[in-house]
């Protein structure tokens, strides 16, 4: 079970995150936990059809419910500079070694009743950019029982053999070793492009919602807008298995709301 937790700008964060594929920083206090809350919960009552943010939607046992919010940096000014200066900036150009710029933004509210998300990598979901790094930003403490991620350690140097719909393959994930990765609103998981990562479903009567930023290497250009155009036209194309799709691969295991 991940335990250790660094400070902002704590030099030896780039060590550990380099030697295991991650690393958990304490980034909000009390205060500022309050303060995200108070903007997702503005984010999350926006209607679809006020604006360009991407609302997505999951059938649980307790009825329709929101499961993912995308591209509001756009539409809400603090929460874009949250995610675009500062401590979350900093501790993205730090653990890659260069400038970083934000690539996409997503909310995963896993609700109460809300799925969980197969073995996967991210760089199979983001195939534009070569040089990538990803956090989950906890909103509410996340457990095993409301579903935290569970990473493995010392192994992101490729991307592994994948199933039909872009996840681990059955056999590899038999054979990787999963760690729980409970984490405390305020603090963030920075994880590596290609470190396996899964999570379960919300079996507590406690939401689990986490902000998720994916920076890229400003080297390689600011992408963003990029992103959103081409992720939107790649999903009208094609669509991946038989569950909710809010990702180029098939990861959410959400039911789709008929
Ligand atoms: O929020 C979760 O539980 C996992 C999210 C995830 O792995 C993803 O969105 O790619």
């Amino acid at each position: 079970m991940i335990v250790q937790s660094f400070l902002p700008g704590d030099v030896e964060a780039k060590a550990f995150f380099d030697e295991h594929g991650w690393v958990l920083i304490e980034t909000l206090d009390e205060q500022g936990v309050e303060q995200l809350r108070q903007w997702i919960d503005e984010i999350s009552a926006w209607r679809d059809e006020d604006g360009h943010w991407l609302h997505y939607r999951e059938m649980t046992d307790f009825g329709p419910k929101l499961c993912r919010t995308e591209n509001f940096t756009p539409f809400h000014e603090p929460i874009r500079e949250l995610l675009t200066t500062g401590v979350m900036l900093d501790s993205a150009s730090m653990l890659m070694g260069e400038q970083a710029v934000l690539y996409k933004e997503k909310i995963n509210y896993k609700l109460v009743g809300g799925a969980g998300y197969a073995p996967h990598q991210d760089a199979p979901a983001y195939p534009f950019i070569d040089s990538h790094i990803s956090c989950m930003v906890a909103i509410d403490d996340a457990d095993e029982v409301n579903g935290c991620l569970e990473v493995v350690s010392g192994c992101f140097g490729e991307v592994l053999p994948m199933n039909d719909v872009g996840c681990i393959s059955e056999i590899v994930v038999s054979r990787l070793k999963w760690e729980l990765a409970p984490i405390r609103a305020g603090q963030t998981l920075w994880f590596h492009s290609r470190t396996p990562h899964r999570s379960g479903s919300n079996n507590s009567d406690r939401d689990r919602r986490a902000i998720y930023p994916t920076y890229n290497a400003l080297s390689e250009g600011d992408l963003r807008d990029a992103y959103y155009e081409a992720k939107l036209e790649q999903m009208a194309k094609h669509t991946v298995g038989d569950n909710v799709q809010v990702s180029l691969i098939g990861d959410f295991q959400g039911r789709p709301v008929k």
